[in-house]
């Protein structure tokens, strides 16, 4: 069964805005080097890598189904935030966004009755659920720290112990 062109289309811009997603926290990434953070910049430095990861598998996905792929323009993302409680806030928030197309797409799946794409972003519902909680986690921390430098340093070197 051939792709449909609404769902390739749909599937190409996810394809973007996986893009999108590392490029937002690679920019979290370079914030946090900048205000001297290094294993916040590495958590986040990993997390792009995630999304890169996330952005392949709609590009093989398209491409194993006889899809054309076409690469779009990636946004800018922002440059600034206003402290560490709002750059995971934003995050958690783009997270919130993620999910909620990644239910449209499944509904448009559905409505094309293309079987097999629904059964492909199965995994990213699931993923998103990671996602959210893995940011929830360290906002859940953060609110713990408060304002204790101490408590920030701590929470730098646990952060920057994430790998992948
Ligand atoms: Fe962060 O999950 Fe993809 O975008």
């Amino acid at each position: 069964m051939e792709l449909s062109k609404k769902l390739e289309k749909a599937l190409n811009d996810q394809l973007n805005e996986e893009l999108y997603s590392a490029y937002l926290y690679l920019a979290m990434s370079a914030y946090f080097e900048a205000e001297g953070l290094p294993g916040m910049a590495q958590w986040m430095r990993a997390q792009a890598k995630e999304e890169v990861g996330h952005a392949m598998k709609f590009f093989d996905y398209i491409n194993e189904r006889n899809g054309r792929v076409i690469l779009q323009a990636v946004k800018n993302p922002p440059a600034e935030w206003k402290g560490v409680k709002d750059v995971f806030e934003q995050a958690l928030k783009h997270e919130q966004h993620i999910s909620q197309r990644i239910y449209d797409l499944m509904d448009l799946a559905h409505k094309e009755k293309d079987h097999a794409t629904h059964e492909f972003l199965e995994w990213f519902v699931e993923e998103q659920v990671e996602e959210e909680k893995s940011v929830q986690d360290v906002l859940d921390k953060i609110k713990l720290v408060q304002d204790s430098p101490t408590g920030f340093y701590l929470l730098d070197q646990e952060l920057g112990e994430r790998k992948e």
